[in-house]
């Protein structure tokens, strides 16, 4: 198996009329050479981005999640007398020791407030702060770390943008285009908004595949037209929307767009300036972080035109007993004591993320979903929804006529953990007429061993309920 080491390790180098690129891969030296356009060195780039692709497929060849699953202690456990099989991602991702860890060591040997003290806690506890702020801007590649608010998740960073964005800049007789697919934290949000304000909402529909309508996108935006906020990955069919293409046809006609990446940001690279989104949030604990912590991350411009999301502590510069003003971006939209541990343990999942290369990750759970929807169409009696020719690892599915609450207890029984509901997603469900689906969703931990067992289990779950 080739190490971390073994690969991508070459030197590459953008000479003027050629291009090189040498990496090597089980021992062997593989050199990748091309030319080059002097004159427009952006094709130079994109031929470097291939060459990339090439070293990250490369490395995917021999991606083992045994060899990572062992940094996750809660995977050893039996339930009800079986090995855990953990297929719940979706809702929320298990944490690996060097996450754990960090959350005890922090309240072992740093805890103290951030921002305030003086003393040496306090200044190894803000330090910590700020250098997760700097991971997480990285990550995603984010301009400055001053773009990343901590929040409590993806809902708490939709809430903020709606209130203090967008009860200033949407009014009256505006629009703000969602689609079908979206999360109720991506929906109820810009709900309780429009009735605020008395804007209207708009809505992209989603074909049978669950693929989003553009015909219809681009017949809904308008000049009243005030924001496109969207779910960069669907949590029910696994979708991943075509990002680029939405925040083009927004930026064509100056609208901004907020990413919902709570599904795509754990799963996929995320690069804020390719994608050009305004607003992206994520949640720390689909991605290996604590619950309870989660980011928003905005360009500058929008960041500074904002309202202060709520009062208190932290957020402000001065205060009189009539009036305030306003601490810098991003304090001033951290109001009280923050989510310190969880920021931090938020940090330590990135480096844990970054170790294993997010497009191992991808590559890695592309290959695992392809071969579970091939494994579980050989079951004649299960449907499953979403079709997208792009998708991450979440697949709903329902099993003949067994309820997805009774399957899901079934396959507790058998050790596994899957979810059975409306996926907080009521307007998918009421437009596919059903009242609920199950979902089996993978990280990079899961094996194919694991989506096997699955399918027997749904093949006895059929015996079993049958009458
Ligand atoms: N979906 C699921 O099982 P929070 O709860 O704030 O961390 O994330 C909310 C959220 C927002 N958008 C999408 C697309 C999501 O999938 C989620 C969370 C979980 O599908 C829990 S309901």
């Amino acid at each position: 198996m080739a190490s971390e080491h073994d690969v991508g390790s070459g030197a590459f180098a953008v000479g003027i009329y050629l291009t090189f690129s040498e990496f090597s891969f089980k021992n062997e030296s593989i050199s990748v050479a091309f030319q080059a356009n002097p004159t427009e060195l952006c094709i130079c780039n994109k031929e470097r981005i291939i060459v990339e692709a090439i070293k990250e497929i490369a490395k995917s060849i021999d991606f083992d999640p045994y060899r990572y699953r062992k940094d996750f202690p809660v995977l050893e456990q039996m339930i009800h007398g079986m090995p855990l099989v953990y297929l719940d991602n979706a809702a929320t991702t298990q944490k690996p020791n060097a996450v754990i860890n960090t959350i005890v060591n922090y309240y072992k040997r740093d805890n103290a407030n951030v921002h305030r003290a003086i003393h040496q806690l306090g200044e190894r506890a803000t330090l910590a702060f700020e250098e997760a702020r700097k991971k997480i801007a990285a990550f995603i590649n984010a301009p400055s770390s001053r773009q990343i608010i901590f929040t409590r998740g993806t809902t708490e960073s939709i809430n903020l943008v709606a209130s203090a964005w967008g009860e200033k800049f949407i009014s009256e007789g505006d629009e703000i285009i969602l689609t079908e697919m979206e999360h109720h934290s991506n929906l109820v949000p810009w709900q309780l908004l429009a009735k605020k304000v008395g804007a209207k909402l708009k809505f992209i529909p989603f074909t049978e595949s669950g693929v989003l309508d553009f015909e219809v996108f681009e017949r809904i935006l308008s000049n009243r037209t005030r924001l496109v906020a969207i779910t960069s990955m669907s949590n029910v069919f696994g979708t991943i929307n075509p990002i680029k293409r939405i925040t083009r046809m927004a930026k064509d006609r100056g609208i901004p767009v907020l990413l919902d990446g709570a599904q795509s940001v754990p799963h996929l690279p995320t690069d804020v300036q390719i994608l050009d989104c305004d607003f992206l949030a994520f949640s720390g604990h689909k991605m290996l972080g604590p619950t309870g912590i989660g980011v928003l991350y905005a360009k500058i411009n929008y960041l500074e035109n904002m309202r202060p999301y709520q009062g208190g502590g932290e957020m402000i510069q001065s205060v009189w007993l009539e009036r305030s003003t306003w601490n810098e971006i991003p304090h001033k939209f951290e109001a009280g004591t923050p989510n310190i541990a969880g920021a931090i343990a938020f940090g330590a999942a990135i480096d844990y993320l970054n170790r294993i290369g997010m497009s191992q990750i991808t590559l890695y759970e592309q290959e695992l979903t392809t071969y579970a929807l091939n494994r579980m169409s050989e079951i004649d009696e299960i449907v499953i929804y979403g079709n997208a020719p792009e998708r991450g690892g979440v697949i709903s599915f329902n099993l003949g006529d067994i309820h997805p609450h009774d399957l899901s207890h079934f396959l507790d029984q058998q050790g596994i953990a899957v979810r059975a509901g409306h996926h907080c997603a009521q307007p998918i469900m009421r437009k596919l007429d059903i009242a609920a689906t199950t979902r089996a969703s993978f990280y990079f931990y899961n094996t194919k061993e694991e989506i096997d067992y699955l399918v027997d289990k749904l093949k006895e779950a059929l015996k079993f309920f049958s009458p």
